[in-house]
């Protein structure tokens, strides 16, 4: 057995944390042979439904479980954590402008960036909670003892997303494909990039013909496939976030294949003349135990308009936010 870790989850009483908390807890991510401290952050409103998350933890008897701490102090949620995954954020209200969930959602990561400075040396953080992109921006802002390159924020659904949508037109198993780049921002504005994707290897242009098709209708299916996952379940998605936030760690922990890469929303450092002060989604891989952006991907004309959308999007946001950077 190793020694114990400790993963912080925020949000720890909604919906997404519902379908995440417990295959962490049952050892589904770090391992089997990996002991856990699990942390629970929520506001103080939430904290009588988070009881019930508790005890629901406490019935699963799972024996890498060692302790559950739950609390509404963000400083003892993140003392001494080794992962912190921010997923708690305010949801749009009625009424309320883009700008001004900027601004709600921006408060709570400048607390959480402060307080992430008590977790362990090694922390990494994954930010879920949108607006994720500058979420992560803000977080990573305030935590200035905590070096940038720990945070990323998620676009893993959108690949995964992405994928699922590629397989099924090419009529081939998901697990199929590859290499694929959600550039951008996790928003309707993301670019999931067929261009440089594969298909059994091959390129996914060559396996899949219809350029109209991938140029159009699939774009804009992965872009808009959480409103109509909202549309059609009358809540926003949970468990396929869960799950995208299980493969983005697992991608972390692990070395990528040869070749390969993934997507994660990472502080750009003006690769692809992204500019440098966003968090932009990259093609990520691990190499000596560290990530890289992955440099020599092709971006031609279609792929660099798509961009530039999405970084003026990032830009924009950025602006929105400026005082609490
Ligand atoms: P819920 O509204 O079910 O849960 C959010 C929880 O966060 C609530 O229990 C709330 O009390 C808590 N919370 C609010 N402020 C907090 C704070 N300061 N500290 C700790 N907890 C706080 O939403 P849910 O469906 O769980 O979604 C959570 C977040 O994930 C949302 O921001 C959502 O937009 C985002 N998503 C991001 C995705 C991604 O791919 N990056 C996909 C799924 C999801 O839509």
């Amino acid at each position: 057995m190793k020694s114990p870790m400790r993963v912080t989850i925020t949000g720890a009483a909604g919906q997404l944390a519902y379908s995440l908390i417990f295959r962490i807890a049952s050892g589904q991510l770090f391992g089997e042979d990996q002991p856990l401290h699990i942390h629970l952050l929520e506001i103080p409103t939430a904290m009588s439904a988070l009881r019930g998350v508790v005890m629901e933890l406490d019935d699963c008897a799972f024996p890498l479980l060692k302790s559950i701490k739950p609390t509404d102090r963000a400083e003892d949620a993140f003392d001494g954590a080794n992962w912190a995954i921010l997923v708690g954020s305010r949801p749009r209200s009625k009424g309320m402008e883009r700008k001004d969930l900027l601004t709600a959602n921006g408060k709570i990561f400048v607390e959480q960036g402060k307080a992430l400075e008590r977790a362990a040396s090694d922390i990494q953080i994954l930010v879920v909670g949108n607006p994720a992109n500058t979420n992560c921006l803000i977080a990573l802002n305030n935590a200035k003892s905590i070096s940038s390159e720990r945070f990323a924020a998620m676009t893993r659904l959108d690949q995964n997303r992405a994928m699922a949508q590629l397989a099924n037109k090419a009529g081939k198993p998901v697990s199929s494909v590859t290499n694929l780049t959600i550039w951008g921002n996790h928003s309707a504005t993301q670019f999931p990039d067929f261009f440089n994707a594969k298909v059994d290897g091959a390129p996914a242009t060559e396996v899949i013909t219809d350029r109209a098709w991938l140029e159009g209708e699939f774009i804009s299916t992965v872009q808009k496939r959480g409103a109509a996952i909202i549309e059609a379940r009358g809540l926003s998605s949970a468990a396929s976030a869960a799950n995208a936030a299980v493969d983005h760690i697992r991608s972390l922990l692990n070395p990528t294949p040869a070749g390969e890469w993934f997507s994660s929303a990472v502080l750009s450092d003006g690769s692809y003349d992204i500019p440098e002060g966003i968090v932009s989604s990259f093609p990520i891989r691990m190499a000596g135990g560290k990530w890289e952006i992955v440099q020599g991907l092709k971006i031609g004309e279609f792929a660099r308009t798509a961009l530039s959308a999405t970084v003026a999007e990032l830009q924009e946001e950025r602006s929105a936010v400026q005082d609490m950077l």
